[in-house]
């Protein structure tokens, strides 16, 4: 318990606290921007109800749970089909398996961080209190989390979960008709939605973790990073003063916002309407219309659908092809014939830039691919492995896929990687804006046709003060 030896390569300033301060109550004038306090008013209460940990709102029912590693789990999530008069089971399971950051500064000091935040911290260990107002909107309900301490006694995280309704002023469908003589049809349906929210502090940097589903069957997985940048201290002031790579960015004096990644794997269980699945690759290809006569174009494109048979048809770079990625069940078909299915809309493709060979990228080989298919099996849940603290690289979701197993027509899980390239700017300091990402899995001929179709619409209002186009409606 002795310091035995230290060796001090250099030294630089100690970077200046001023303009570092992010607490209002230390805040002096000048003040920035005013914002109004801005509010979802619901008369009556919540349009959700919560049973245990069974959430059910509007056509959705599903379980929220919490787990110290993951954070939230969202299971058994089923949608009610009108028209079949029952739920339909759409995710078994859903959970952020990873989350890999590897810092691109190779020096002495800094080579190691490559940083496996819910593998060596737990998402769900740094899930944070919310703070209602602030971190969650006036009509949010709270749900605390229980973990195991270090001494076996249980540890509350109150306030670790939120569940709200969301308008955002956005549109869920509308139209207006206005091609029949002497007629106008105009209707509009607002979009209301379902967030369920976690805040994962760990260490520096704030993730907060959305999960919204809406009315018309999409699932979108937000995610906003925010929080306080990892940085390094250096002698510089100026960028003139820069004449070797400092592996970042000069964001105060003194002071660097090293390069890196964020990777955040998501493990999705999909049950598309029962439990046997396949993955399908819908690719978009160009078709050059070379006769010269059969048409006075030139080139269309059409699909070309391909069933991933084995897991090595199912390892999907993003970016490099034009395609539509989708989960099926082909025992199952819509009337007029189509697989149900569930799309999955990637958000913008961040490929490690890592040497597949370097240490870090082994361990963090699940980011290889974007997209990764895997039959179901108990024992893989990590991606970075089940013991991912200094692991070797081979638990990964890369080495279980090396097996090439059978996927089509099994219980299948959908691995699908949403990645950031961060390089800091002097926006992010002290403290960055919340810079938010997502992804989606939206039904594809799950139902038979809109299935929000029927959502009547809200009261209308007759006469709003600063809209004098408002018309009364039947
Ligand atoms: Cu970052």
């Amino acid at each position: 318990m002795k310091i035995v030896e230290y060796y001090d390569r250099f030294r630089v300033p100690v970077p200046k606290a001023e303009g570092t301060e992010y607490r209002a109550s230390k805040m002096k004038p000048p003040f920035g921007p005013h914002l109004k306090g801005a509010a979802f008013l619901q008369p009556d209460e919540p349009g959700f109800k919560i049973d245990g940990h069974t959430v059910s709102w509007a056509n959705w029912v599903f379980h929220v749970g919490y787990d110290v590693r993951a954070g939230p789990i969202i299971s058994a999530a089923s949608i009610y089909d009108l028209e079949k008069q029952t739920y339909r089971r759409v995710l078994y399971r859903g959970f952020i398996s990873e989350l890999f950051v590897p810092y691109m500064d190779p020096t002495e000091e800094w080579y190691y961080k490559t940083f496996f935040d819910c593998g060596e911290f737990g998402f769900g260990q740094s899930a944070v209190s919310l703070e209602p107002f602030a971190d969650c909107p006036s009509n949010a309900v709270f749900l605390d989390a229980y973990f195991a301490g270090a001494d076996g006694l249980p540890v509350k995280i109150s306030n670790a979960f939120c569940i709200f309704e969301r308008y955002a002023g956005n549109i869920m469908w509308r139209h207006t008709e206005m091609g029949i003589p002497n007629e106008v049809i105009r209707e509009v349906r607002p979009e209301v939605s379902l967030v369920v929210r976690m805040v994962a502090t760990v260490g520096n940097y704030d993730y907060i973790l959305d999960w919204e589903l809406k009315p018309s069957g999409s699932i979108k997985f937000g995610v906003g990073l925010t929080g306080v940048l990892e940085v390094k201290g250096v002698t510089y002031t100026h960028t003139d003063q820069i004449k070797e790579d400092v592996y970042g960015t000069l964001l105060a004096d003194n002071t660097i916002g090293v390069y890196h990644d964020h990777f955040l794997t998501y493990y999705l269980d999909l049950d598309v309407d029962g439990e046997p699945n396949s993955f399908v690759k819908n690719k978009l290809e160009k078709i050059q219309v070379t006769d010269g006569h059969s048409s006075p174009r030139k080139s269309y494109w059409t699909t070309v659908s391909e069933t991933a048979k084995t897991e090595s048809d199912a390892r999907v770079q993003l970016g490099l092809m034009q395609s539509e990625l989708a989960v099926v069940n082909t025992n199952k078909k819509t009337k007029l014939g189509n697989n149900v299915g569930y799309r999955l809309i990637p958000g913008s493709a961040a490929h490690p830039l890592l040497s597949y060979d370097d240490y870090p990228q082994i361990r963090g080989a699940f980011t290889n691919n974007d997209v990764w298919v895997t039959p179901y099996n108990k024992s893989e849940k990590w991606a970075g492995g089940l013991y991912v603290d200094q692991s070797h690289g081979d638990d990964t979701l890369e080495t279980w896929s090396l097996r090439n197993r059978d996927i089509e027509n099994k219980d299948i899980v959908l691995w699908y990687t949403i990645g950031f390239h961060h390089v800091p700017c002097q926006e992010d300091f002290p403290v960055m804006p919340t810079l938010s990402g997502g992804f989606e899995l939206r039904p594809t001929n799950f139902f038979e046709s809109n299935p929000v179709l029927k959502t009547k619409p809200p009261k209308h209002v007759e006469y709003w003060s600063n809209c004098t186009t408002a018309t009364t409606h039947p």
